[in-house]
């Protein structure tokens, strides 16, 4: 069989995660691993854009589709099991998405798969291949042995190439924050791939930066801290040079070896997620890890900067205490803890997460003319109710941050002081990379903003977040 596994992009977030770096569908890649010998697969990759996509899906060319989605991409997802359907191309939808609302996802494509699929989908293929595809599968929470939870990472899109790899050391997260849905998808216990593996898999990639998009690279507990540790030292002594970047909870800066270590095996970022500096919010989020270290954020940024690891400081915005002057007020306060990358995002609540069934039992969610709708769910805009702020005021005091601190004087003098603090050239040169991308996608994103608000004039807020830029970052202050 021919199969085509396509990553729908849709045309509202075209330009917002497809500006700048060109990052791999992990998914896709660990789904083309699992393909049995005798079929063959290419990907679609609709982040190089939509245009050759209707062109490439033709039942002469393959015999399955296979997508994947995002709830941001789900729309386009169902345009195209429609494209699908009218060329007699049998299809199937899986990730993130299908596994939130899989009634919904039946009712345009052929099958669904709900799940991590990486058992299921050889059994998939198999049916498709013997023309008795199922209405849907179910994937399990595997032990990421033997293979499973590998990825292809020779495997590139048809329509373009990925500037960096992708690689996963972990599933699953015990924290389970309120908006998060990766609890829920990959259940609340750590699985760790045998490091063996890792470090087989790791000396395959052959881009020089990579994404290890585990969800939370040091866990939580002592046990995740000694595998992390233990896998650093692996890839030190075993793995091919690679600088990288990944995600993990705050924890992580009050210890120095694992910090330590993982500069050593190449790592010069971590996305932290801080969420906000206000209790309230963080208890709202059920985030208790954070509420307990929020007096420590100073210190554990310090940790990690120590070690010449910079810090991709990820909020939120939109919680229940927050108000208009919340989103200068966490700029403010994050620039003075010291991150040196910043990603202010809407609260957004996801399908199949706690959040989303609360909002949605209180009325509160009013982007639900789905699935069009489900295109806004891109953490870029407000799809709720927020209770002491409108969504409107909230997207527009956003817009004029973006505006605001999209400028080189604002990267230049974030790259300068996370040379001054990490002491790593290397280090910096990515703060550099990371930020100079943000300003790109705040261009990119500025005549969106237009159209749906009107430009917004640099405001009173907008002059408080440009005094920020001042080189001492002073004492981090609280927002609540
Ligand atoms: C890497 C990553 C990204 C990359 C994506 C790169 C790319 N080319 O798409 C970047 C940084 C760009 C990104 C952006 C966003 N992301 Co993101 N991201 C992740 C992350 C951390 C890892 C994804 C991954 O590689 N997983 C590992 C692979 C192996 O798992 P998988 O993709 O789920 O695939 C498995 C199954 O789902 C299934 N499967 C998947 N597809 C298919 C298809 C078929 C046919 C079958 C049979 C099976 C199948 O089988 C696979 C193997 O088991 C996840 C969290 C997570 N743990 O998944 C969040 C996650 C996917 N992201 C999320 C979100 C919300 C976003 C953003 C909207 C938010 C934002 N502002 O950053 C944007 C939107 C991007 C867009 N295109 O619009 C949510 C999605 C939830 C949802 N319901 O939509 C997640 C789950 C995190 C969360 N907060 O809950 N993201
Ligand atoms: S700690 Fe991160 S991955 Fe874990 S539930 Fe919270 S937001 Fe999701």
């Amino acid at each position: 069989m021919r199969i085509a596994l396509v990553n729908p992009v849709a045309r509202r977030t075209e330009g917002y995660h497809t500006i700048g770096t060109a990052i791999p569908h992990l998914g896709l890649q660990v789904l083309a691993r699992r393909v049995p010998p005798g079929h063959q697969v290419e990907i679609i990759e609709e982040i190089f854009g939509q245009a050759r996509t209707a062109e490439l899906l033709t039942a002469g060319r393959y015999d399955l589709v296979g997508v994947t989605a995002y709830s941001s991409g789900a729309t386009r997802a169902y345009e195209l099991a429609a494209l699908c359907r009218a060329r007699k191309l049998p299809c199937i939808l899986g990730g993130s998405h299908a596994s939130a609302v899989p009634q919904e996802a039946a009712r345009y494509f052929d099958s669904v798969a709900v799940g991590e699929c990486d058992e299921v989908w050889p059994q998939i293929i198999a049916d498709a291949a013997a023309g008795r595809l199922q209405p849907m599968y179910r994937g399990q929470w595997s032990e990421l042995r033997d293979g499973l939870g590998a990825a292809d990472q020779s495997v590139q899109p048809i329509n373009g190439r990925y500037d960096v790899g992708c690689i996963q050391t972990t599933r699953g997260c015990p924290v389970g924050c309120d908006f998060c849905s990766v609890t829920r998808f990959n259940g609340p216990r750590f699985r760790h791939r045998p490091i063996d593996e890792v470090v087989q898999e790791w000396n395959t990639t052959t881009r020089k930066f990579l994404f290890v998009v585990d969800d939370n690279f040091f866990g939580v507990g002592r046990a995740d801290a000694d595998w992390a540790k233990a896998l650093l030292r692996a890839l030190i002594t075993r793995g091919k040079r690679r600088l990288w970047f990944s995600q993990t909870t705050v924890n992580m800066g009050g210890d120095r070896e694992a910090l330590r270590l993982a500069y050593r095996a190449g790592c010069r970022g971590m996305l932290v997620g801080f969420e906000t500096f206000n209790p309230v919010n963080l208890k709202q989020y059920h985030k208790g890890l954070n509420a307990k270290l929020l007096d420590d954020y100073r210190v554990l940024v310090d940790g990690f900067h120590a070690a010449g690891v910079a810090v991709f400081g990820a909020f939120i915005v939109g919680g229940d205490d927050d108000t208009e002057d919340t989103v200068s007020d966490t700029v403010l306060a994050a620039v003075r803890l010291g991150v040196d990358i910043m990603q202010l995002t809407n609260l957004t609540p996801l399908p199949g997460t706690k959040m989303y069934d609360r909002y949605m039992a209180e009325g509160r969610i009013f982007a639900t003319n789905y699935p069009v709708d489900w295109e806004r769910y891109t953490f870029v805009e407000t799809v709720y109710d927020p209770r002491r702020v409108s969504a409107r005021r909230l997207d527009e005091t956003i817009c004029e941050l973006r505006q605001a601190a999209a400028t080189h004087r604002w990267v230049w003098k974030r790259t300068l002081r996370s040379l001054l603090a990490t002491r790593s050239l290397s280090t910096a040169l990515f703060v550099h990379g990371m930020n100079k991308g943000w300003v790109r996608l705040a261009r990119a994103q500025a005549p969106r903003d237009v159209e749906r608000f009107g430009l917004p004039a640099p405001g009173v807020r907008s002059e408080k977040i440009l005094r920020s830029f001042a080189l001492n970052p002073g004492p981090a202050v609280a927002t609540s």
